[in-house]
């Protein structure tokens, strides 16, 4: 339902006065909320496909169910449809990139022979949008990977050229970081872990430690790159131990001071991270979040805004944590427009975002602290009906993205012109 420009005003106007009862500063919130960057997965507009082969790369619990029509198959492609997609989200973002989505002009290039090259036509058009990048290494879907195990391995040729790996993608994001002026996220995730029982849990955990180490010994400026790590409690082939675990990456990345990523489908299915992150944030410096949503086994649907989202960022944002905070999106769904999946996780992210800056956080901290714990509660109900949505509304205006469900119609109309001809 298309809204006029003037009936979104009015609405936003009489919104803002009763934030203002709390104290809170609407237009202010707004300036803030346009600040922040969400780090877009650019594996959503291809299944976690890249252009290796075109046999498409599952496996190592990388799996994507669905088969909607006019997948993205070239990055020319690729890009065009996640142009759409930040047409059609308000504020300015970043593109996550995988190892995979180098362009080797058709020549097969190894993944320990990556380099800074295979990305420069992402870093040219990232410029020309004025967007920054983040990098993964990609240490699954190959021949190397197929035992389950890749950094931690008992084979020092596999794990030699995992390691070669790691050390190439992380001269790419050092470059990427530097081009573009702004630094480069770099994420380590490995699928390594085994289906049943292990009776050695000690060893591949020391290796891991020995290959993360190796891949880390190259120096680099932090304002290029930043390195991080992602653990997860069990994967699907991995479901009794993984060697890169919580406990195991948070060690890691406090004794090297790097990030620590943490991906919300990947702890115990009833856990839930914003807990973690207060507490985590007094041992290292800076978190890089993987937002998704875990269903049952699968840990990646598209991002709604559940209360675990909006949990996450009433935490980052109670503790003053965003300069300190990397949002990143981590999610595939194969079974829906996959353009419109890219918009309703980041509109969903910001949304929850744009909550949490509207909590008039100080007066139930004073409750708090004042042993009121009857307002507290009183109020934490109360805040989740404010008029939120009008405000939400008003900020798709002023940033020139539709409102509402109104992006829709756009996304058909690119199904039908671009998509379909695929
Ligand atoms: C996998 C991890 C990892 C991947 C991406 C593609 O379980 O979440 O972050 O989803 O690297
Ligand atoms: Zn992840």
């Amino acid at each position: 339902m298309i809204q006029s420009g003037s009936s979104i005003e009015k609405a936003y106007a009489i919104a803002g006065e009763r934030y203002a009862e709390y104290g809170v500063d609407t237009a202010g919130v707004l300036e803030q909320l346009a600040r922040i960057a969400i780090s877009i997965h650019c594996w959503q507009g291809d299944d976690v496909g890249g252009f290796e082969s075109d046999a498409g790369l599952e496996g190592a619990g990388i799996q994507t169910t669905g088969n909607y029509p006019g997948k993205a198959t070239t990055a020319e492609q690729l890009r065009a449809d996640f142009e759409k997609a930040l047409s059609l989200i308000p504020g300015t973002h970043r593109i996550n990139l995988h190892a995979i989505y180098a362009e080797t002009g058709g020549k097969k290039v190894e993944r320990d022979e990556l380099e800074p090259r295979h990305f420069a036509n992402w870093v040219a058009w990232a410029r020309s949008l004025g967007i920054g990048i983040d990098f993964n290494p990609t240490f699954f879907a190959h021949p190397k990977a197929e035992s389950g195990f890749t950094l931690a391995s008992y084979d020092s040729s596999v794990r030699r050229f995992w390691v070669g790996h790691g050390i190439a993608c992380r001269r790419i994001a050092d470059n990427i970081g530097r081009e573009l002026g702004s630094p480069c996220v770099n994420n380590i995730w490995i699928p390594d872990g085994y289906k049943d029982t292990p009776a050695d849990r000690t060893t591949p955990r020391e290796t891991l430690r020995k290959s993360l180490d190796e891949i880390l010994s190259e120096k680099f400026d932090r304002s290029n790159i930043r390195d991080s790590v992602e653990c997860k409690l069990f994967g699907i082939g991995s479901e009794s131990y993984v060697v890169g675990s919580h406990e195991f990456y948070l060690g890691y990345a406090i004794r090297n001071g790097i990030l620590l990523c943490l991906d919300m489908g990947h702890f115990h299915p009833t856990e839930q991270i914003s807990d973690k992150v207060s507490a985590i944030f007094a041992f290292v410096d800076e978190i890089l979040f993987h937002i998704s949503r875990g269903v049952r086994w699968d840990s990646d649907h598209v991002v709604v805004l559940s209360d675990a989202v909006r949990e996450i960022a009433l935490e980052i944002v109670r503790g003053k944590y965003l300069d300190r905070t990397h949002i990143g999106l981590d999610y595939f769904d194969a079974s829906i427009n996959r353009v419109a999946a890219w918009i309703i996780g980041t509109r969903s992210m910001l949304k929850a975002l744009l909550f949490a800056l509207l909590e008039p956080w100080e007066m139930l901290r004073d409750f708090e602290v004042g042993r009121d714990f009857t307002s507290r509660l009183v109020f934490l109900e109360e805040l989740k009906s404010l008029p939120f949505g009008p405000v939400w509304d008003y900020y798709c205006l002023q940033q020139d993205v539709p409102v509402g469900t109104d992006w829709l119609g756009e996304i058909r109309e690119y199904e039908k012109k671009v998509l379909a001809s695929r």
